[in-house]
């Protein structure tokens, strides 16, 4: 791969994979072709969705709520999760069947109490970065391959941030897997498609 491309590794996580606290349906399938693909990188960054127990994305935190509704924030609508991914706790490990030892940066998402993060880029409030953006930029990339959990989530949202911030996008489809609730594949296909995010089978 060129050395101006980025391989950008979304939340595999086992608390995104079967048997975790939000399986997405065959997350840990995707694994062995991330492994495969990374190999081609010379700069691979992972992410870790990483909440605090009390976290505002939890149902639990909201009595009288299910997982899966979505209630009003101040910063928006928001998707209301079984508790996922909490700080410490194995489910928020990065997965242990990634072998990807040269990744040179893992991003950290979602710490705030009040506020998700979906995006690698950008929190909820679509005013707080986590600092890739500068940091991709200061390693002279401008291309950005994205793989991981789920599609239609975290992955579509870090996609179209980093088209935001100026950077080529492109989705690694066979290395992704999706939550797909109410529509929201084909939505974020859509909003992808919208902002010229790219889409491939896959690279290898
Ligand atoms: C994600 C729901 C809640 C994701 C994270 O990684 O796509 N989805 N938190
Ligand atoms: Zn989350």
């Amino acid at each position: 791969m060129q050395k101006n491309s980025a391989l950008l590794i979304i939340d595999v996580q086992p608390d995104f994979c079967p048997g975790g606290a939000l399986p997405v349906p065959g997350g840990d399938q995707i694994i062995p072709l991330i492994n495969r693909l990374a190999a081609g990188f010379e700069t691979v960054v992972l992410t870790q969705d990483w909440h605090p127990p009390g976290h505002v994305s939890f149902a639990a935190n909201h009595p009288g709520k299910a997982p899966f509704e979505t209630v009003t924030l101040p910063y928006g609508p928001q998707v209301l999760w079984p508790t996922h991914c909490v700080m410490g706790t194995p489910g928020a490990a990065l997965h242990p069947a990634l072998d990807i030892p040269h990744a040179s940066a893992i991003i950290r998402k979602g710490s705030n109490l009040v506020v998700d993060s979906y995006s690698a880029f950008l929190e909820a409030d679509r005013a707080t970065r986590t600092g890739l953006d500068g940091y991709l930029k200061s390693r002279g990339i401008s291309h950005v391959y994205l793989a991981g959990l789920a599609t239609d989530f975290c992955v579509a949202w870090s996609a179209e941030d980093a088209r935001a911030f100026g950077f080529e996008a492109t989705i690694i489809e066979d290395a992704c897997r999706a939550i797909d609730l109410n529509g929201s594949l084909a939505a974020a296909w859509a909003r992808l498609a919208a902002v010229g995010a790219g889409r491939v089978g896959t690279l290898i």
